[in-house]
């Protein structure tokens, strides 16, 4: 008698050939199962356009499984057999194949974790390895520090790659050349934007169906110009290293109305995805840099955000465990205002960066840090319906990277996990990174009054509200202290405009 096959589950986010799951099995034996269901598919709003990406490259992944020789038992999300969620695939699965056991890559949510825990057939998950950083190996570096902080792991994460390394000394003699970056930059006709690739046949079967199913979601389905395989992956990854990877440091917290790319890569989406891995994209960068066409300030801010930010957060999601997506250490329980769902707003900057999202389910970091996230922490919104919408919202929105980025970066939520202070401005910071202000019906300028930009009231209002907790971090001090020298009679108009403000955006007035 044969032995009965196994089971190789293979998520949305899991499409590398190389992941582990697929490893383990023996493609001679064994069958792949992909699933196409209602339960991902809705356990948020997702756009339009990252239902699409996913299921196009979910059906082009499974095509080059089968012309490799493996079997693979796919469902669409139109079988009219299909059960909606993934242990309900498994099972049925494992009835029409005689399969009794389940290998799974660990999956990057805790609710798809608890899923499998909990399915009724054994499943046994295995390390996702596409990291640099084991998660044994980030909770030794982790372990008795009194703060995890980016930068000192980054360092450690250099030594172990031997990216931008000469010897044990870091390339260019520094770990970090963000002195050189940050600057504004100016609107450019020319500037390169990420190549589009045209839907094929397969990929607009996927359109209609997101069309149908998902086109009351917030978000703009077409034009759809998603890379969903690897090889148009790696092409959009040569062409950022060949155009935009040479300001990529300059211009990274630049902001501009109307180019909503500027010089970043856009492959979040295909590295969350398995598309691409994190190792061939910072060889890329690193390879530009030693060949003389890219500047090492360029090189190393592209490469710290890879194997620093993403491997970073990557075990802080980890070890911080299922509760960390509920967190609100600063008790905020404003609803989440109507114009992250695309009602009128008269700020630019949040019409700009909400109207791109609803777009292409893209906005660059500090668009997602210093807009939408800084308006959402100063105004004192429910951390989970911000998290909810960052999740929902982009399309390379996974559990494990997002909730970092926003329930600890962003909105502090954690209480000082990721960040060792809260990302909080003023109107004035966006006025410097970005040309936003020039055409908004808010005065950047004005303080206090009718034309008052929203930001500089609240970012008082959200200081004062949070003195006790803040006024000892000693990088804020200085702003408590601004504070304290205004005006009386200046304090009280800002704190009773913001409160006004306020208002006006819990009824649902047009703000
Ligand atoms: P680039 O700016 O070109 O950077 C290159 C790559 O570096 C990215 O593709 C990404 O893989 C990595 N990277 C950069 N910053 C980070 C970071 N902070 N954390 C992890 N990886 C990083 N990134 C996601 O991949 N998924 C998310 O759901 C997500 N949500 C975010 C929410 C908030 C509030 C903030 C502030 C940041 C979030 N980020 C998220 C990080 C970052 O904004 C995106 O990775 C980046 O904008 C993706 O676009 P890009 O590929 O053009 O990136
Ligand atoms: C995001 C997503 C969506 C929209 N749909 C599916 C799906 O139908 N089938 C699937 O296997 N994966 C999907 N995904 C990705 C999963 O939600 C993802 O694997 C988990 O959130 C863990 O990161
Ligand atoms: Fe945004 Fe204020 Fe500038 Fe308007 S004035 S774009 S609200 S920062």
């Amino acid at each position: 008698m044969v032995d009965a096959p196994r089971l190789i589950l293979v998520l949305g986010d899991q499409l590398t050939p190389g992941i582990a799951a697929l490893r383990a099995a023996d493609p001679s034996h064994d069958v792949v199962v992909m699933a196409e269901v209602g339960a991902e598919a809705s356990y948020v709003p997702h756009h339009p356009k990252k239902i699409a990406f996913l299921f196009a490259a979910m059906r082009k992944f499974a095509g080059a499984l089968r012309a490799e020789g493996w079997r693979v038992a796919y469902s669409r999300l139109d079988d009219p057999e299909n059960t909606h969620s993934i242990p309900g695939e498994l099972l049925r699965r494992a009835d029409e194949f005689g399969a009794s056991e389940v290998i799974a890559t660990q999956p990057g949510d805790w609710r798809l974790i608890a899923a499998l825990e909990g399915a009724a057939l054994p499943v046994r998950m295995l390390p996702d390895d596409r990291f640099f950083c084991t998660q044994p190996e980030f909770d030794t570096w982790a372990e008795g520090r009194k703060a995890l902080r980016m930068e000192y792991f980054y360092r450690e994460m250099r030594r172990k790659t031997g990216l931008l390394m000469e010897g044990d000394k870091p390339a260019g003699g520094q770990w970090n050349f963000d002195h050189d970056n940050r600057k504004p930059a100016r609107a450019d006709m020319l500037r390169p934007r990420p190549p589009q690739f045209h839907p094929d046949a397969e990929t607009e079967a996927v359109l209609d169906l997101v069309a149908s199913r998902f086109g009351g979601n917030f978000g703009t389905l077409r034009p759809f110009w998603f890379a969903t395989t690897r090889a148009q992956a790696l092409h959009a990854l040569a062409d950022f290293v060949e155009h935009r990877l040479v300001d990529f440091g300059a211009y990274q917290d630049a902001m501009l109305e109307g180019d909503e790319f500027l010089n970043h890569a856009v492959i979040g989406l295909y590295l969350n995805a398995g598309l691409l891995t994190p190792l061939e994209v910072c060889a890329a960068a690193e390879a530009a840099w030693r060949a003389g066409r890219v500047p090492i300030n360029s090189a190393e801010g592209f490469i710290r955000q890879i194997i620093g930010w993403r491997e970073f957060v990557r075990g802080i999601w980890a070890r911080e465990g299922p509760d960390y997506v509920a967190r609100n250490e600063l008790g905020h329980t404003r609803a989440l205002p109507a114009l992250y769902w695309g009602a009128e707003t008269r700020m630019n900057c949040m019409a700009q960066a909400i109207g791109q999202t609803r777009d292409q389910a893209y906005a660059h970091h500090i668009q997602r840090l210093m807009v939408t996230g800084n308006f959402a922490l100063l105004a004192g919104v429910d951390p989970a319906q911000v998290h909810e919408w960052y999740l929902a919202v982009y399309a390379d929105a996974y559990e494990w990277v997002e909730a970092p980025n926003v329930i600890g970066m962003s909105q502090f939520a954690d209480g000082g996990v990721v960040g060792s202070k809260p990302y909080v401005s003023s109107g004035a910071y966006i006025d410097r990174m970005s040309d936003y202000c020039g055409s908004c019906a808010y005065k950047v300028k004005d303080k206090t009054g009718p034309r008052a930009c929203p930001f500089n009231l609240l970012y008082w209002d959200f200081l004062i509200r949070h003195r006790d907790r803040f006024a000892m971090n000693p990088r804020m001090g200085q702003m408590y202290h601004t504070w304290d020298k205004m005006d009386e009679v200046r304090r009280k108009t800002v704190l009773t405009e913001a409160a006004e403000f306020l208002t006006r955006l819990d009824a649902g007035a047009t703000v």
